[in-house]
């Protein structure tokens, strides 16, 4: 049964995992500094590993995914630019419109493809032309992307876009939430799908388990950039070490064990797809998570009477989205088609 909460099977999200027993330890232990000065060594040694798993010169540690994206956006746009994005893009349709609020940025989205991956002609012709129009300064794909089923996107795919962009002189960022993820689903190393991109953003609080925090990589320009922008949002997080040292954890001991969670979606999609009343086709589901169409077209209520009966899931229009995690075994998911089936049949 999961660890999340006793008799609930809580398949809302990947961010509901709590710190292993070994993060917690290596937290309580954590050497700390002042990182606003540069001095928490926990800090450091995060930024440096992160830096050099995603092939970038620097990293920096900061609160949220969100807080990721939100830096990186204001390192690469002045205001009143503009930056394009997939029309379901997490920071675009998630996020608050934070980068519009604090960055007077205009976030311009192009229609999401198969898989939520954009067409590199669409970008193309998206993209400003010199004269009356917004500057376009940069490009955001989404590795894996969240409603686009997790679909994990290898570099070859994601090249011909940021060649679109380059050759405009845009940048590339990577809300590479879950690109941990799309490296264990592809059996590609994160640096190969980050050298697509001029900054990645990547969580360590969703699969990974740590209880806080991401980090951005980039180029030491953009990294400088991208410190003074966290500052000025309050992201200063003083002895962040201590939840530095649970991220270390999970690079070190979290990332394989992903493909669990991989599995055990495959086993949920084909369950689902075998019931009445869904409409889902196990074949696209690469990573960890699956959204299911209803039939009767009210995802919120489905989740709502699923709730009832023990079973936790996003509802929205007409999906219902689950999320497999370190908190998810195999017999959660057997438990939570069980209820799904008895429910759809009631
Ligand atoms: N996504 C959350 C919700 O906000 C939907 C989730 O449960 O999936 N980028 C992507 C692609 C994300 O999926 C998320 C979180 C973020 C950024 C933001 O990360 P946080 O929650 O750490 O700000």
């Amino acid at each position: 049964m999961s660890e999340i909460q006793a008799n609930i099977i809580d398949l809302r999200s990947d961010t509901l995992t709590k710190p292993t027993p070994e993060m917690r330890r290596a937290m309580a232990e954590a050497e700390v500094g002042d990182d606003v000065y540069g001095e928490d060594p926990s800090v450091n040694r995060l930024e440096q590993v992160s830096a050099e798993l995603m092939g970038k010169e620097k990293g920096l540690f900061v609160a949220s995914g969100s807080m990721g994206n939100i830096v990186s956006a204001l390192s690469w746009c002045d205001r009143g630019e503009e930056l394009i994005c997939g029309a379901e893009a997490h920071l675009l349709v998630n996020e608050m419109g934070s980068i519009a609020a604090f960055g007077g940025i205009q976030m311009r989205a192009v229609p999401d493809g198969k898989r939520g991956l954009m067409d590199p002609d669409l970008v193309d012709s998206t993209i400003s032309p010199n004269g009356w129009f917004p500057n376009t300064s940069l490009l955001v794909l989404e590795n894996t992307h969240n409603r686009g089923n997790g679909a994990a996107y290898s570099k070859e795919e994601m090249e011909p876009l940021a060649e679109v962009a380059r050759a405009r002189s845009l940048a590339v960022h990577i809300d590479g939430a879950r690109i941990l993820n799309a490296s264990v689903a592809l059996s590609t190393p994160p640096s190969e799908l980050a050298s697509v991109a001029d900054s990645v953003t990547f969580c360590l609080s969703k699969g990974l388990a740590a209880p806080v925090g991401s980090v951005v990589v980039g180029d030491e320009a953009f990294i400088h950039r991208a410190r003074r922008v966290r500052k000025m949002l309050g992201g200063g997080m003083r002895q962040a070490g201590v939840l530095a040292a649970a991220g270390l954890v999970a690079l070190e001991t979290m990332v394989d064990r992903l493909a669990d969670d991989h599995l055990n979606a495959q086993r949920l999609a084909e369950g689902l797809a075998s019931i009445s009343g869904f409409s889902i086709d196990p074949s696209t589901i690469e990573t960890n998570i699956v959204y299911v169409e209803l039939d009767d077209g009210d995802g919120p209520a489905f989740a709502s009477r699923l709730r009832n009966l023990g079973v936790l899931a996003n509802g929205r229009f007409n999906w219902v989205r689950f999320v497999t995690h370190y908190g998810i075994n195999s017999e959660d998911v057997d438990e939570a088609l069980s209820i799904v089936e008895t429910l759809a049949k009631s």
